[in-house]
């Protein structure tokens, strides 16, 4: 989409250059959006519009094309690796704010399920606003969030899914811990793009959270009530 060789990006205006970030993105060039990522940066944006703005807004035209059959999967990792690039500028900033600890989450995507950039986002997010974060990674059968929940004492278990074929083992997972007699010793928030909140409730989820943002001020809310009631 490109034509990268006449392009200096430093010498685009803002607008312009998150247009050519979309395009270097769609075209999977990590170290173009790298770069693009530091000069907004450099200019003053703050991490988290770079990330929406820029990371997230290019891929979800990358998305669109995906559904529409015009790129395959290889094009596709291309772009995720090219977006991962990125976020690797903006975590540590991301992480800064110096909030105070607030709570601690395990987190993972569910099994047979590798997506896991929106759910890298969540925790970066999420460490940003002063939780702990236990990335459990992807492709998480239940045993394995039981294991880290009994090993990690998390306030929070929070599950990624991105496709309609996944998201049903959220269910299983939570019936799971049901059985077990666990379920209420956790807040559950779940997440990803074919999520809804009718969703989130019919599996038995304390919240389903539409986005990163979204996820940090549910799981703030959610804690504070956690632990108004064990001080009341
Ligand atoms: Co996939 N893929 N993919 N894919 N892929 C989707 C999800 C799809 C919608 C594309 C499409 O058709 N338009 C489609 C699913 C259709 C469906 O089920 N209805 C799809 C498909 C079909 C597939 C394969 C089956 C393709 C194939 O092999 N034929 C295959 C499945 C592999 C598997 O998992 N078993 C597959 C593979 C891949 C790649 C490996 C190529 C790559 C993943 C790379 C990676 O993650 N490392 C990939 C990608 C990149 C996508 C799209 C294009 C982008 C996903 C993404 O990263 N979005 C995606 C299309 C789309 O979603 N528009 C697509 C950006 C990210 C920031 O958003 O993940 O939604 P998102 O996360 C958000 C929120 O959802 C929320 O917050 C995040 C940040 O704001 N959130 C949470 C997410 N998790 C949360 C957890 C929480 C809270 C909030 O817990 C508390």
């Amino acid at each position: 989409m490109s034509d990268e060789d006449d392009i200096i990006l430093a010498e685009l205006d803002d607008e312009e250059l998150v247009q050519q970030m979309f395009d270097d993105l769609y075209d999977g060039l990590k170290e173009e959006i790298e770069e693009g990522v530091n000069i907004l940066l450099s200019r003053g944006w703050a991490p988290y519009d770079v990330l929406t703005k820029a990371l997230v807004g290019g891929m979800t035209i990358v998305g669109a094309d995906f559904r529409d059959g015009i790129l395959f999967v290889p094009e596709v990792l291309l772009a995720a690796n090219a977006m991962k690039g990125g976020m690797f500028i903006l975590k540590p900033l991301l992480a800064e704010t110096g909030a105070p600890r607030v709570g601690k989450m395990v987190i993972g995507t569910v099994k047979g399920d590798i997506h896991d950039i929106g759910k890298n986002l969540v925790s970066m997010m999420m460490e940003g606003a002063g939780f702990e974060v236990v990335d459990l990674g992807i492709n998480n059968a239940v045993d394995a969030y039981l294991e880290a929940l009994e090993a990690e004492e998390p306030d929070i278990l929070g599950m990624s899914a991105l496709l309609t074929t996944t998201m049903p083992y959220m269910k299983v997972v939570i019936d799971t811990l049901v059985e077990q007699g666990k379920r209420d010793d956790y807040i559950v928030l779940v997440g990803g793009a074919p999520l809804n909140e009718e969703f989130g409730k019919a599996i038995g989820a304390d919240a389903y959270c539409r986005d990163a943002a979204v996820a940090v001020e549910t799981a703030k809310e959610w804690v504070g009530r956690k632990h108004n009631q064990m001080a009341g």
